[in-house]
């Protein structure tokens, strides 16, 4: 197979010849690839095929204890001009850059075979997809790939079309495609024998903003392989983005219906690690069900967000499929997704039980009596250590999530009438709260914060402030970054509301004061009624609060007073917020936006007041 695409067979001729794989295969994306491809992972002992009849058609893979998760103080924002990358990425010359690479890139598919994937992210007739071509010696990253992107030969097709002038959906980047280079980095020698997880220690996962280029070198894990998803939907797509005024966001995307039949759409950003998984397919409460409210999945992740001709702002799920953090996701805590993986899923660094299925540490209550951990050791609930790593995944297809919405695949994507903010916050932070204004709501995401977790390596514990859970991926400055927020704001005629939630807040006993889970349906519920102007709500110095006639709490063991403990504001405490959140927007330096700077002067008074 090759193409009628003379950019994209010139690329992948030059990259065959930087790589100098033993062989070149394009991806079709088909059944029968995955059969084929699976079944070499197997035999290769990359993939453990699981128990057909508990799990069908799905594989366990274990990764080299060194490569376990997204490597930040790894990661690269290349732009030309070292101001435009900003205080919170690592910046590296684009030509230094791709010099220091070549020589690492230079030979390393030997021995292997290069797999180039057509992927599209975004339904494939919308304007907003956008197409990317990934190369990469891993046969892991195309089935995985397959899961979370729309890959292979209709892509492929597309893209021909498009630069034939044969099609025009309007897509802006119309004919063309982001090259997204990966290998991990092993080449092997002749009679060489292979490791079942090939990586390299030296690892670099580059963005080259200004050319739409990303090049990934040494990890074969998650978001440092699978280029659609961190690399392309987020830091690439942001560049985008802020230059043709729309935004792409690390926000969850959900329907929600009330019991009048009314639907609405919530878009949500969390930090890794918050249970936004566990948010974006909730099960409401039993008094809430019966009642008629109903919940409905687009995205997990990623959410693409544009200014609509119909005056609201749309939203899309650039992926296909969910790559989740196993551990803690169970039937209690999250049954769609369980219910999502039954089949056709790959697991990644979990545990293996006896008979053949996937076990991790919160999927239920009691341990199995002896597994095969995540590196591949016998495990017994005396064992010392989990069996799976915290940052264990599953990757399985959104279509098979049973409350996937009607519209996820529509292109023309969904309107958004509310956003969350949110991160992990043991104090200070109450349930929830609504802004002032959006511009208001843009500062609150700006100095959002989460307390440190496992989804990323290398960082200190403690409130790690993250705009908008956006700070390991966006492409630029983030001062720019937030600058498109406010610019948004003055775009869009009806704007979503925005709220700032929090589900972990604890007593001085470290006890949650919020059950979480399905009953934050009972917060979305305040909070659609909110953004539609049904209910009032209680002025404070941080926002608008709600009152507790106004919240729902039927059916739950939840008083008045708890609810009072949990919406607590604690002047002391907000000070103590304020100065660790300026700490923070210092670094932004000259390019916070005057109105970000306004906002927390005004709240600054509100606070003394
Ligand atoms: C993820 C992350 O994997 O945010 O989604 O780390
Ligand atoms: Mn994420």
């Amino acid at each position: 197979m090759s193409t009628t695409h003379e950019p994209l067979k010139q690329w992948v001729e030059e990259m065959t010849q930087l790589c100098q794989p033993d062989n070149v295969v394009w991806s079709d994306g088909s059944q029968n690839e995955w059969d084929t491809l699976t079944q070499l992972l197997c035999d290769k002992g990359v993939f453990t095929r699981l128990n057909e009849e508990k799990r069908p058609n799905s594989f366990l893979a274990r990764s080299a204890p060194s490569d376990v998760a997204r490597v930040e103080d790894r990661t690269y924002i290349c732009s030309e001009d070292e101001a435009d990358c900003g205080p919170t990425n690592n910046w590296y010359d684009p030509a230094a850059m791709k010099e220091l690479l070549k020589p690492k890139f230079k030979g390393s598919m030997k021995g292997r075979t290069m797999y180039v994937i057509p992927f599209c992210m975004g339904p494939l007739d919308s304007p907003l997809a956008k197409i990317g071509v990934e190369v990469t010696d891993s046969a892991y990253v195309v089935v995985n790939m397959r899961i979370m992107a729309k890959i292979g030969a209709p892509v492929l097709s597309r893209l021909e079309d498009e630069a034939a002038g044969k099609v025009d959906f309007g897509r802006d980047g119309h004919g063309t495609f982001v090259p997204c280079l990966h290998t991990v980095g092993a080449p092997l020698e002749p009679g060489q024998e292979d490791v079942s997880w090939p990586c390299n220690e030296d690892k670099y996962i580059s963005h080259f903003p200004e050319t739409q280029e990303i090049w990934s070198y040494g990890s074969g894990y998650g978001g440092n392989a699978l280029l659609g998803k961190k690399c392309l939907a987020l830091r690439i797509a942001s560049t985008i983005a802020k230059k043709n005024g729309w935004m792409a966001e690390h926000m969850l995307i959900l329907g929600i219906e009330n019991p009048e039949g009314e639907k609405r759409y919530i878009s949500a950003a969390f930090p890794s690690a918050c249970g936004k998984t566990n948010l974006a397919m909730l099960v409401p409460p039993k008094e809430l069900t019966d009642k008629g409210w109903k919940v409905t999945t687009i995205g997990d992740d990623i959410a693409w967000l544009w200014p609509h001709a119909d005056g609201t702002l749309h939203a899309i799920n650039p992926e296909c499929g969910w790559f989740g953090v196993a551990p803690g996701t169970s039937y209690e805590t999250n049954p769609n997704a369980m219910d999502s993986m039954l089949e056709n899923a790959i697991f990644t660094n979990v545990g293996l039980t006896d008979d053949g299925d996937v076990w991790w540490e919160g999927m239920t209550d009691e341990a199995p009596a002896h597994l095969i951990d995540w590196k591949g050791n016998d495990w017994t609930p005396e064992s010392e250590g989990p069996s799976s790593h915290p940052n264990a995944r599953f990757t399985a297809p959104a279509s098979q999530c049973p409350c996937i919405d009607p519209e996820w695949t529509n292109p023309d994507g969904v309107s958004i009438d509310a956003f969350l903010f949110g991160g992990r916050r043991e104090s200070t932070m109450p349930l929830v709260f609504q802004s002032k204004s959006w511009e208001h709501g843009a500062f609150i995401g700006s100095v959002m914060g989460s307390e440190v977790t496992a989804a990323a390596i290398g960082l200190k514990p403690g409130v790690r402030r993250d705009p908008m859970a956006m700070l390991p991926f966006i492409g630029y400055h983030v001062g720019d970054y937030l600058q498109n927020w406010i610019d948004i704001g003055n775009k869009v005629e009806k704007l979503p509301a925005i709220f700032n939630t929090n589900w972990f807040r604890k007593d001085a006993d470290g006890k949650w004061l919020w059950p979480g889970f399905g009953d934050n349906t009972r917060v979305l519920e305040w909070v659609l009624r909110r953004a539609t102007g049904e209910v009032g709500g209680k002025e404070t110095f941080i926002g608008t609060v709600p009152n507790w006639e106004d919240f729902n709490a039927e059916g739950l063991d939840f008083s008045e007073e708890d609810f009072n403990k949990v919406m607590d504001l604690d002047k002391e405490e907000w000070a103590e917020e304020i100065a660790t959140q300026q700490e923070f927007l210092d670094k932004i330096g000259d390019k916070l936006p005057a109105e970000i700077a306004q906002e927390r002067a005004a709240l600054i008074e509100r606070v003394k007041g």
